[in-house]
């Protein structure tokens, strides 16, 4: 940088009178001006077009090129006392200002580069803690949708999945028309493990026999456990029923092998109940109902499994329309009960009394239980249907109560409700609403009904005991049970089939089986009760054999709950009466 002050150097005094240029003619410049007043100024003469009409200034023009001319004001203790007027090259003025620019690009480059590393990490930690943020909330809904759709103990699909991929094969099979097979599982001793070894045993078992389940299966297989000790598998493409039995042949042996808990080898079997889409349902609910009874009938067999088998008079109209019409039939009042005494051989006094189903159709008039009970099983009617018999049993049992009359009152049970684990707790809620004693409660079940899965019938039969309610064996002789697991049964009572004492005295055979059968209960100390006593003869033969009750037409048919009551009063056999 050069100052041209040699050349040329004029000082203005600040103080001078204005415009008293001291060198120049004319007025001062602007930039003069401003240069007085404090501030430096500059301006670029062109050596191309010389602005100004100095010689001295045109000389250096045309010597130096473009020349910038600048006015510096002169302070003294803060006050402008006069100003330099200085020309400095242009060339050297813009190289320097073209460095210092160069030198501010850098900066600003640099600048900008670490303004953009700062603000690019601090942007890609918000981006990550958002996206963790997203994915943790992704994580949260697929856990929670996994949760709704399993099992928490076993973690197998549970009724919703597996309901939802039955739909999927049941669409799916409409176009293919490949077949699907649900297995129905019910495990044969749950119960009285759960019962005896406690819960943890109990979930310990559920969850390796869903272990074991899945490795017989293939992958494309559902295995769900729906509640308690009942698992459903899904077969899709199953290869119809040959397929279908296949697996469930491979499944019982699954469970065959005894299960190691807690130190025990425990034999747990299980029954299974086979059923087929398309052949016997066209929903899931359906095709859950058909496994159900295919599931019963193997219990009741002891078969392992067997595949449903459609009721013959299934594409019966009128059977159907039976069904849909029981579902309303209670509400109706169309359902009632009926009583017929029960008699105490020694004393002829009556002691209790059954209570029998009637159904007053309005169309086709009375229906024997032996047609619509059945029924009932088959839609699932009948948990309903037999809740109705306990509670009007025991609202009738109160009126007797009431009227001081002192009488027992019998409900025939059906094999449903036996493997029902809630029956006792409803029954027992019954009883205390209506303040009757348990005692005066007696429930008849049929050997068939405790056999199709004898440790879950004792299991209900000895809550129903512990709680005070009386147990009869009902039909006694016609079905297969075996003595040894009679003995352990907590029964009062055993009630003899009505064929042997119809017949008893006409058939030698009978007599013995008759006779037996009491000497049976009577050392197993049990009540025994012969059922279908129509004449004074069998009476007589049976006060003989040491019978203790007797039922049946020769006393009285069933009745109406008044028109029992009015029997009652005037045949004299309630309280002492003889017969
Ligand atoms: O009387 P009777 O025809 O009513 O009985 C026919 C059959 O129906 C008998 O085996 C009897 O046990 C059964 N039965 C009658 N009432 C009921 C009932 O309320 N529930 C069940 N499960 N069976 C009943
Ligand atoms: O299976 P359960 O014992 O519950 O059946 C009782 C059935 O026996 C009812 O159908 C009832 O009407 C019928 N019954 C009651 N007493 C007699 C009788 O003396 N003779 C005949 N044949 N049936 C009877
Ligand atoms: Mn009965």
């Amino acid at each position: 940088m050069q100052i041209w002050n040699r050349n040329r150097q004029v000082v203005y005094r600040s103080d001078a009178p204005r415009g008293a240029r001291l060198t120049d003619a004319g007025g001062p410049s602007d930039e003069l001006i401003a240069a007085l007043s404090g501030t430096t100024e500059s301006e670029v003469l062109s050596a191309d077009h010389p602005p100004t009409s100095e010689r001295d200034v045109r000389k250096l023009l045309r010597r130096h090129g473009d020349l910038m001319e600048v006015y510096v004001p002169i302070k003294n203790h803060g006050h402008t006392v006069g100003a330099f007027e200085v020309y400095l090259q242009n060339a050297a003025t813009e190289a320097a200002i073209a460095q210092d620019t160069n030198r501010l690009y850098l900066v600003v480059l640099l600048g900008l580069s670490v303004l953009y590393a700062v603000v690019f990490r601090i942007v890609a930690a918000a981006s990550r803690r958002l996206r963790d943020h997203a994915a943790e909330l992704r994580r949260h809904a697929e856990r929670s949708e996994h949760e709704s759709l399993h099992d928490p103990l076993t973690g197998l699909p549970n009724r919703m999945l597996l309901r939802d991929r039955a739909h999927q094969a049941i669409v799916r099979g409409r176009r293919t028309g490949e077949e699907t097979a649900l297995l129905l599982i019910d495990l044969d001793s749950f119960k009285e493990i759960n019962d005896t070894l406690g819960h943890h045993s109990g979930d310990v078992l559920l969850r390796e026999v869903g272990i074991r389940l899945t490795r017989v299966l293939r992958e494309s297989d559902t295995v769900a456990r729906l509640g308690g000790d009942e698992f459903g598998i899904l077969l899709p493409d199953v290869g119809g029923e040959e397929g279908a039995v296949t697996v469930a042949r491979a499944v019982h042996r699954a469970l065959q092998h005894p299960f190691p808990v807690q130190g025990l080898m425990l034999d747990v079997e299980g029954s299974i109940g086979i059923a087929l889409l398309p052949a016997h349902a066209e929903s899931f609910d359906e095709l859950m109902q058909r496994a159900d009874i295919a599931m019963y009938a193997a219990k009741g067999r002891r078969t392992g499994y067997e595949v449903y088998v459609p009721d013959a008079t299934d594409g019966d109209r009128s059977r159907l329309k039976l069904a849909s019409e029981l579902r309303d039939a209670v509400a109706r009042g169309e359902v009632v009960l009926h009583y017929q005494p029960k008699c105490e051989m020694r004393s002829g006094r009556v002691t209790g009394a059954e209570a029998l189903m009637r159904w007053y159709h309005p169309t086709h008039g009375a229906i024997a239980p032996d047609r619509f009970i059945p029924l009932a099983e088959r839609s699932g009617l009948i948990r309903s249907l037999t809740m109705f018999a306990i509670e009007s049993a025991i609202a009738e049992c109160r009126r007797w109560i009431d009227d001081g009359v002192d009488l027992a009152v019998s409900v025939n049970l059906s094999t449903r409700d036996l493997i029902d684990v809630q029956l006792p707790d409803d029954i027992a809620r019954l009883l205390g609403e209506r303040n009757v004693p348990a005692n005066r409660l007696e429930l008849e079940i049929t050997e068939s009904v405790i056999m199709a899965d004898p440790l879950r019938a004792r299991g209900v039969v000895s809550r129903l005991r512990d709680m005070g309610v009386n147990v009869a064996i009902d039909d006694f002789g016609s079905g297969y049970s075996s003595l040894g697991y009679l003995k352990r049964l907590p029964v009062n009572e055993l009630k003899i089939d009505k064929s042997f004492v119809l017949g008893m005295t006409d058939d030698e055979g009978d007599g013995v089986i008759v006779q037996s059968t009491i000497d049976l209960a009577h050392n197993l100390g049990l009540r025994v009760v012969a059922e279908g006593v129509e004449t004074e003869e069998v009476w007589e033969r049976l006060r003989s054999m040491g019978c203790d009750i007797a039922q049946g037409y020769l006393i009285s048919r069933a009745m109406a709950g008044s028109e029992f009551r009015r029997w009652l009063d005037s045949s004299g056999r309630s309280g002492s009466a003889a017969a």
